[in-house]
């Protein structure tokens, strides 16, 4: 294990600039053994091999450390969920470059490794794609999942371009091998022109809940969340966000933007007020594709704030004494 911060323990807090690349400049490792004690663990997911259209989501694992701010207390919530929790980067799953089944099974492994040790696993994409072996993984140690997942597109297609296994298709075929609770999964954010109607008379049957955008326009997105909260009610729940959720105004770095959709500081809140009420027992923040490493893209900053705001919300969970 080593902790980026110990050299400059003596003064609070390390130049953000400095040191090993990890989460929040919590401590690193890549060892199982390490884990123990651990409330949450991060992983990166570097992959892109299954997207539709523009590449570049490999590098959002290290973009979004890089985006990091030194932890703190969280002046809305009142609690630094670093102090509160214990926090670890867990690092990268190994990969490999042109062979999505094998980066697939490698994620889950590493996944499933931290779900061993009783952490919660964040995973940081990589294309969404990674929903397939994140939750496969949560679903292994927890039973069928209640799911929510931010999102401008439903990502329940059967295939895209002929091809079934994409990051247009994880929902579908979670669904459809239980690993997702139909009637316990709600989609928050839809917009744009895809998919077509079939697909949403498909989830409809399902039980499958979509709250578009128009109807968080029209709801207020303090009653959206409240019914998102209420219909996935109890249980494990898996939180999946893409991060083309937000409007490109805010997260122009991403494979397929689509203008219209949530303000930052809606997201952020959404995001910790639903890890507050739900037992979370694992994430995913996904598709971010930054246009540097560093401090520079704001893509990164936005998921980099998504995450805290998850830590954030689980701490506040855990204050309350609720599981
Ligand atoms: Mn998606």
């Amino acid at each position: 294990m080593i902790d980026p911060l110990a050299r400059w323990a003596a003064h609070g807090e390390k130049p953000d600039f400095t040191g090993l690349l990890s989460f929040a400049g919590q401590p690193y490792t890549e060892d199982p053994g390490d884990l123990s004690g651990v409330d949450v663990a991060i992983v990166g997911a570097a992959t892109d091999e299954l997207v539709s259209d523009r590449p570049g989501a490999r590098m959002g694992p290290r973009a979004i450390r890089a985006a990091g701010a030194p932890p703190g207390r969280h002046l809305a919530a009142g609690i630094d969920a670093f102090a509160a929790l214990r926090v670890i980067d867990f690092g990268d799953a190994p990969v490999l470059p042109g062979d999505a089944l094998a980066t697939a099974s490698a994620i889950e492994r590493t996944v499933g490794a931290v779900l061993d040790a009783g952490a919660i696993p964040v995973i940081l994409g990589g294309d969404h794609s990674i929903a397939e072996p994140d939750m496969r993984a949560v679903a292994a140690r927890h039973g069928p999942l209640g799911v929510i997942h931010f999102d401008a597109h439903a990502d329940t297609a059967t295939q895209v371009f002929g091809v079934a296994r994409s990051h247009g298709t994880p929902m579908r075929r979670l669904v459809e091998d239980g690993t997702i609770d139909a009637p316990r999964y709600v989609q928050i954010g839809l917009r744009g022109y895809w998919p077509d109607e079939s697909v949403f008379a498909w989830q409809r049957e399902r039980g499958i809940t979509s709250l578009f955008m128009h109807d968080i326009l029209a709801l207020g997105i303090e009653e959206a969340v409240g019914r998102a909260s209420g219909i996935v009610g109890g249980g494990p729940v898996f939180m999946s966000i893409d991060i083309d959720v937000a409007d490109p105004s805010v997260a122009p770095g991403t494979g397929t933007p689509e203008p219209g959709g949530l303000g930052a500081a809606d997201l952020l809140w959404a995001v910790r007020t639903l890890a507050r009420e739900l037992e979370v027992v694992g994430a995913e923040v996904v598709e971010v594709i930054p246009s540097a490493i560093g401090s520079g893209d704001i893509t990164a900053l936005l998921a980099d704030r998504i995450v805290r705001e998850l830590l954030t919300g689980i701490a506040l969970r855990r204050e309350a004494g609720e599981q």
